[in-house]
């Protein structure tokens, strides 16, 4: 046996992991020490591997994220003299014993991630890091919620949930952790979850050429290595251990309106008024701290909101929604009954010494509830029937990185961390996710019908709870197009409802900004307008009558697509696949889409690509990948792996369609609880592959879905033999449309249609997805364009239950 140690280092500062002393396989993996640490590596089905390093007498592990391990995997074991080979699926372990150094190769010995053979494991004082090779050419995804390049290669960042107001686009930390990336090099792709909830720093190859690490404070080294063939099916099996989001509601997917702040009651209610006076479909209006009674949650301003169930009321009249927000800091106030209670059965966080912290928040002095003690989660929860009551029907989590004035909580105040009680230093990235989980637990206890929650921060599994907003942001292109990165990235690391405040936070949108934003955010699965307080008014009308006219152009589309839109959730719920993906999702080992020019570009479930623009520019230039794309507004086709020039006048985003696809729509609504027209109108765009979708259809609110009171349907494309086949309806209910009426875009003149062997009359119409907007100009250079589509192949068959094909020629 020869030891690796060569120079002599203070054992407490700087100590590597040694020689396997002693070892145990059972039928799970192996478990052993290596001198005083001890260590445990456990095999999973689906080509996951759970790796834990301790220096501590026991394993140290986070009791929230993942809950239920997916079943154990068999191995086969060959041991030599100084290793190990498992071999589990279509995956390779070797360890090396003299000193533990991890491998993951695939069967035919490539090597997919490797140990850096000089530093392996390693602890710095407490902190423990992994070392990893850099292997050529690798690139890295994920990550979440943080700013810079979509490949991070380079880069360096660190998880530490931060109140960051106005955040540059290259600030780090942000608000929410989520220590989960994948690794891509040689046609290979891996997933890692350092699951470790303390501060962690990921280094994707920055300031030096040899490894990648990730590194925690405190804790264990425990980390679960997924290996798959695809980037969507690592986020598959990546949402199998860390949670995947429950079906929101439905009028959640259409437009929000928020406002810091809308007071008083009457001032609410004329927004909602005009949404509708002017035709703008929405279905959300919030209520921002100033609906509070001196900032306290849980209460009302009686002088602004003398009765709140009264303007539910007349809200859900109007077709909208009401969501409050919620921040932790609980105001120290005598009579205050969530104070009194929190005081008496012990809520609130302290200090070792039993002191209660006290940070000062909006309402002033304040205490903060434990959200990491079951006990405080129920009774924060039982509050929530608070809103409920009157009719609230969403909850706007805010603050909860825990946010405090100074922005500096002692880290020795306390939490009871489910029992094993620790320090901020290790409940800081969890507590966000807790409120979260407690504010949505308590919803659901409240009501039978689905809430909205909304977090700020959050964990790996923060989906399990709410969807997140990018906090922060401000009012300018680079930043509405840093965001697009951002909510892309939360994309691939788990987080299926995300979004930003359209037209920016902080400052003042120019009307062309905010045309563009609300353009693009009609393509982001959170679609919600937000502006600072003192900032200009940001409504779609507050920018004149042309952004008026975009915004609702865009808005009436998103309500068009609200059928696609709640298929692809409702599939997210099942695979984690989000619905803004970025194309290296789809197209990883394309090296044009992580071209500067382009790596804003993304899907919009699995057939819509956004190509986001400046609202400055008017032409850009778009990565088209592999197959053929439509343009959407204009119909005309492309073949893929090209640039193209596209016109981008304000508003005039482009979007393109993938080929061989289906994309169901419907006619605008002014809100989602108003029935459509009851017609899905099926675009159908022509190509060579086969592909295929289920459009999902239920109640929207309730929770019947999870008993089969559900409508979907599946759309199975064959290219090649230019056959539909819509198969016949799964789940109880019925669907809300009676007809299907084809659009079919790149057939030929006489396409000789078949439905059921019957040959189908067709009529050629005009689509235009976008109304012309109205000339402005007294003088105007050019005529404005109107975006529209001659001669599409339509016609309309029974949405009947048994199967239907469609065949051409
Ligand atoms: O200290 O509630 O990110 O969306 O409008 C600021 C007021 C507190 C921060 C949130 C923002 C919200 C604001 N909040």
């Amino acid at each position: 046996m020869e030891t690796v140690e060569k120079i002599q280092v203070r054992d407490d500062l700087n100590r590597r992991l040694q020689n396997i002393t002693e070892w145990n396989i059972d039928k799970h993996g192996i478990q052993g020490f290596c001198g005083a640490d001890r260590f445990r590596i456990r095999f999973y089905a689906g080509g996951i591997v759970r790796v834990q390093v301790s220096r501590y007498p026991v394993f140290k592990e986070n009791p929230y994220t993942v809950l239920d391990k997916p079943p154990f995997a068999d191995f086969e074991l060959e041991e030599t003299e100084d290793s190990f080979l498992f071999t589990t699926e279509n995956l390779h372990v070797v360890l090396e014993k003299y000193p533990f150094r991890l491998t993951f190769k695939t069967p035919d010995g490539k090597i997919i991630n490797a140990d850096d053979p000089g530093l392996g494991i390693s602890w710095l004082g407490t902190e423990v890091t992994n070392y990893k090779s850099l292997q050529e050419g690798e690139r890295f995804l994920g990550l979440g919620e943080k700013t810079g390049h979509l490949d991070r290669r380079g880069c360096a960042y660190v998880n530490w949930n931060t109140d960051n107001f106005a955040y540059g686009v290259e600030d780090d930390p942000l608000y929410l952790s989520t220590p989960f990336y994948i690794g891509l090099h040689h046609n290979l792709c891996y997933g890692i979850f350092f699951d470790n909830t303390h501060k962690t720093t990921f280094n994707f190859g920055a300031s030096n050429d040899r490894f990648s690490y990730y590194a925690a404070e405190n804790g264990d080294l425990d980390y679960y290595f997924i290996f798959r063939q695809t980037v969507p099916e690592i986020i598959e099996r990546y949402t199998s251990l860390s949670g995947r989001m429950e079906l929101p509601p439905q009028w959640s997917l259409g437009y929000q309106q928020c406002r810091y702040s809308y007071y008083p009651e009457s001032e609410v209610l004329n927004i909602a008024k005009s949404f509708r006076d002017k035709d703008l479909p929405a279905d959300v209006i919030y209520l921002d701290i100033h609906y509070m009674d001196s900032y306290k949650v849980f209460s009302f301003d009686q002088e602004r909101f003398p009765d709140p169930a009264e303007m539910c009321k007349k809200l859900q009249k109007m077709g909208f929604k009401v969501v409050v927000i919620l921040d932790p800091g609980i105001k120290i106030q005598e009579d205050y009954l969530p104070y009194e209670e929190g005081i008496a059965s012990d809520h609130f966080i302290q200090y070792p010494d039993e002191e209660v912290y006290v940070g000062e928040v909006w309402p002033g002095k304040c205490h903060f509830p434990d959200f990491t003690k079951a006990e405080t989660r129920t009774w924060w929860g039982d509050w929530i029937n608070y809103y409920t009551e009157i009719g609230i029907a969403g909850f706007w989590n805010d603050m909860n990185e825990p946010s405090a004035w100074g922005q500096a909580i002692p880290p020795v105040v306390q939490f009871a961390f489910e029992g094993s009680p620790s320090s901020l230093k290790e409940a800081r990235n969890v507590y966000g996710m807790q409120m979260a989980r407690s504010t949505h637990e308590g919803a659901k206890r409240a009501s039978d019908k689905r809430a909205f929650n909304l977090t700020r921060a959050g964990y790996s599994g923060i989906q399990r709870y709410a969807a997140v907003w990018t906090g922060d942001n401000i009012a300018d292109d680079e930043h509405m197009l840093a965001g697009l990165r951002l909510i892309n990235s939360m994309g691939l690391t788990g987080i299926s409802n995300c979004g930003f405040d359209l037209g920016g936070f902080a400052g003042d949108a120019s009307p062309a900004l905010f045309a563009r934003w609300i353009s693009i955010a009609a393509f982001t699965p959170l679609f919600r307008g937000h502006s600072m307080i003192n900032s200009r008014a940001a409504e779609p009308w507050a920018f004149g009558e042309e952004v008026e006219e975009i915004s609702r152009n865009y808005l009436k589309l998103r309500y068009k697509l609200m059928p696609y839109i709640y298929s692809c959730m409702a599939e997210s719920t099942r695979t984690g696949i989000p619905l803004n993906r970025s194309l290296a999702m789809h197209y990883t080992w394309d090296d044009k889409v992580y071209h500067l020019a382009f790596e804003n570009q993304f899907l919009f479930g699995p057939n819509i690509l956004v190509a986001p623009v400046a609202s400055t520019k008017e032409l850009t230039k778009v990565y088209l990948p592999e197959g053929k794309w439509y343009q959407f507004f204009e119909g005309s086709a492309f073949t893929g792996r090209q640039e193209v020039y596209a016109e981008a006048g304000l508003g005039e985003l482009p979007v393109f369609v993938k080929a061989a696809s289906v994309l169901c729509m419907q006619a605008p609504v002014n809100h989602s609880h108003e029935t459509p027209k009851p017609v899905l109108h099926v675009h159908v765009f022509d190509g060579q592959e086969n592909s295929s979708y289920v459009h999902y259809e239920d109640d929207g609110e309730s929770y019947g879905y999870l008993q089969g009171e559900f409508y979907s349907r599946k759309f199975e494309f064959y290219g090649k033999e230019s056959l539909l086949k819509i198969k016949p309806p799964q789940g109880v209910s019925a669907s809300k449309y009676t007809q299907l009426k084809f659009y079919f875009y790149g057939l030929r003149q006489r396409p000789g249609l078949r439905v059921n062997g019957e040959l189908q009359r067709i009529r050629r119409e005009t689509v235009a997805h976008l109304e012309p907007i109205s000339e402005f100009d007294p003088l105007p250079q050019a005529p404005k364009k109107h975006l529209k589509i001659e001669n599409v192949i339509t016609f309309t068959v029974p949405n009947d239950p048994e199967e239907i094909r469609i065949k051409w020629k």
